[in-house]
């Protein structure tokens, strides 16, 4: 069979573009492709939201590949086991509660699930800002990735959105262009990012449920964001908070929606 090459070029080009163009206008746009980010698209993809993902790196899944100090393999709870067998993830019982997994295989299960369930994934973007109106955040400002890394003086584009997501995990890095940006008080106990505090797991996984919340109008935080952002506990590679805060952030966006 004969092929184009320019053919091939056009291929990608108009295919991309329809695809970013198609995600201009967002139910809900989600910043960092981690465990939560991409769990939290996968149930609002399912309930047929229109959600896109916007993650710097070339590759999708954070944290988790590397599971505990590159040990890859990760430790899951009974209720996120439970999440990880929705995905088709195997698990394996270490002893009672405490289940293991595969890092590589929930990254890539998880991830495809998102995108089958109607998720558009965008890596190699850097989302360098929001867009706030009238006291609410309404958008992202992007560019890309590359342009960041050469340090090149080249303006962004922006997409709209009903709600933000801020899962870009430890460094809160949409919190913080609110914070150092916008000058404005986020729904914390002192108005700015808390900042996490040392590991303990057991609370660390307890509190995030409760910190995955509408921190600011329009935006809502899952995942190591969330106890970031409220001054909760770091939880080393126990994975199941992160999996039921990106589903929990899903459900109470799609009540509020
Ligand atoms: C685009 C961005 C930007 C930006 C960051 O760190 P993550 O894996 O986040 P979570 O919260 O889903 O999972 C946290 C987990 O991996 C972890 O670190 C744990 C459990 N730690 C516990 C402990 O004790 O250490 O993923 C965040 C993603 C990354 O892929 C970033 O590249 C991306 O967000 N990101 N993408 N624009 N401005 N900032």
């Amino acid at each position: 069979m004969k092929l184009d090459d320019i053919i091939i070029s056009k291929a990608i080009i108009e295919t991309y573009t329809k695809k970013l163009l198609d995600c201009l206008e967002l139910d809900v746009a989600i910043v960092g492709a981690g465990p939560s980010g991409l769990t939290a698209a996968y149930f609002l993809a399912k309930d047929n939201k229109k959600v896109g993902v916007f993650e710097r790196h070339l590759s999708v899944g954070g944290g988790m590949w590397g599971g505990g100090m590159m040990f890859n393999e990760i430790v899951i709870q009974e209720e996120g086991k439970k999440l990880l067998d929705e995905f088709d993830v195997r698990t394996h019982e270490f002893q009672p509660g405490y289940y293991t997994a595969d890092a590589i295989e929930c990254v890539s299960s998880i991830t495809k699930s998102a995108i089958q369930a109607g998720t558009r994934i965008f890596n190699l973007i850097t989302v360098e800002d929001v867009m706030l109106k009238n006291e609410r955040v309404n958008g992202l400002v992007l560019n890309w990735s590359a342009v960041e890394l050469a340090n090149l003086h080249i303006d962004p584009l922006t997409i709209r959105a009903k709600y933000v997501i801020e899962a870009t995990g430890h460094p809160t890095e949409v919190l913080k262009i609110l914070e150092k940006k916008a000058g404005v008080k986020l729904k914390t106990p002192s108005g700015a990012v808390e900042g996490e505090r040392p590991m303990w797991a057991e609370k660390g996984e307890k509190l995030i449920i409760e910190n995955t919340k509408e921190v600011f109008p329009g935006v809502w935080v899952t995942g190591m964001a969330a106890n970031a952002a409220f001054g909760s506990p770091r939880m080393g590679p126990i994975f199941g908070g992160m999996l039921l805060s990106g589903k929990v952030c899903a459900q109470r966006i799609l009540s509020a929606l």
